[in-house]
């Protein structure tokens, strides 16, 4: 399989055609998630690499004055270039906490990372273009070939709201974590939709097209990427006047350290817990822990977000009170108040948005 040679051996396949792996929680310890144990979601084929990534072009079309039409290189030259730290996660990260099971890749929390992306904000490129008034979605377009081998037809093609795709944090990048993108994660060009589904993080990048209605593409529509408007009763009929498009990822907390099933020799009196938190558009207000499932709960100290869109890196020194079995949680508050739920709530046909409490079992002697 392309591009996946230089991956950690550790991630697990939920797929191979087309290519899904999720990172196992604990190997989300690292404060910038490493590119080799990024996660990896495919729609449709691997694009060929292409042998001259600066001639790559990207179309910006629709309800624009000026369609534009700019290479990378010009993407370089004629934009200011930014760097900014920011999650990028599945919107079925989670799906497989849902009872009655929802079909599709069976992601435990491991559909997320969070990477070093490099590139310009699609603002200042859709800014280039002017928007004409008319403009009120947009609608993404990646090189990748439909699993049929088609290229005639997209295997994904995803859009927002205009005023979210102004969004300052939103990038078109061609580096992640100092290095040119990975072929697998969308070289040589990617968007980069901060917050939202990571479907609208469109790999090999080769149009904005500016709509003047919501987007219709593949992934759009439906039960796709929807969710219901009033709570509905797991494994029920969907009304589809109901549904809504998934926006902001919800609140998330894991525990990447120590890893689930950890074993620790008699006698060990104190455990340091680290794990990651982010909330989609939300800022994370706090990370509780429990040794007890849930029946107690302490604060976690959370570290500073180097910007916007980041996620927070926690730690907890927790005493214990014997030898034993420990059923050990993290749940994660964003700022409008609203925590990881103990199951996951909210259940819906396609299994988005499942958050529910991160829970690992550790062993003492
Ligand atoms: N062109 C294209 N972009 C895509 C996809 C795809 O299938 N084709 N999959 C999307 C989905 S569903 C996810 S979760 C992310 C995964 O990004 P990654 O493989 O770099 O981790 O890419 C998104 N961008
Ligand atoms: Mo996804």
């Amino acid at each position: 399989m392309p591009g996946i040679a230089d991956k950690d051996d550790s991630l697990v396949v939920l797929g191979d055609n087309p290519l899904v792996m999720e990172t196992p929680e604990s190997l989300l310890d690292d404060d910038t998630t490493p590119t080799r144990k990024f996660f990896i979601r495919n729609n449709g084929l691997v694009p060929a690499r292409t042998p001259d990534p600066d001639s790559w072009t990207v179309t910006i079309d629709g309800e624009v004055r000026n369609p534009l039409v700019l290479t990378l290189r010009e993407l370089k030259t004629r934009f200011e270039a930014v760097t900014l730290r920011m999650v990028m996660e599945c919107g079925g990260n989670g799906r497989s906490f849902f009872n009655p099971p929802a079909p599709g890749n069976q992601w435990t929390n491991g559909g997320v990372g969070c990477a070093e992306w490099t590139g310009v904000r699609v603002a200042d490129v859709i800014n280039a273009a002017g928007l004409k008034a008319t403009a009120m979605f947009s609608g993404h377009f990646g090189a990748d070939p439909h699993v049929s081998g088609g290229t005639d037809r997209q295997a994904m093609s995803r859009g927002v709201p205009i005023a979210k795709l102004m969004e300052p944090h939103n990038l078109i990048v061609w580096g992640m974590n100092g290095r040119p993108l990975e072929l697998i994660h969308g070289f040589p060009l990617r968007l980069v939709i901060a917050g939202w589904p990571a479907s609208l993080s469109t790999k090999w990048l080769t149009r904005i097209w500016i709509r003047d209605r919501v987007h219709d593409g593949p992934g759009m529509g439906g039960t796709s990427y929807r969710v219901p408007i009033a709570p509905m009763e797991p494994g029920a009929p969907p009304d589809l006047s109901n549904f809504k498009d998934l926006e902001s990822m919800p609140v998330r907390s894991i525990v990447t350290s120590p890893a689930d099933r950890m074993h620790f020799p008699s006698g060990t009196r104190e455990l340091v817990l680290r794990g990651a938190a982010w909330a989609g558009d939300e800022d994370v207000a706090e990370v509780n822990v429990s040794i007890d499932c849930g029946a107690t709960w302490h604060n976690a100290t959370l570290d500073a977000p180097r910007n916007r869109y980041d996620w927070r890196r926690w730690t907890a020194r927790v005493a214990l009170p014997s030898d034993g079995y420990f059923e050990i949680c993290s749940r994660a508050t964003d700022s409008r108040g609203v925590s990881q739920p103990f199951a996951p709530n909210r259940w819906n046909p396609e299994g988005y948005g499942a958050n529910p409490i991160h829970r690992i079992r550790v062993r003492v002697g």
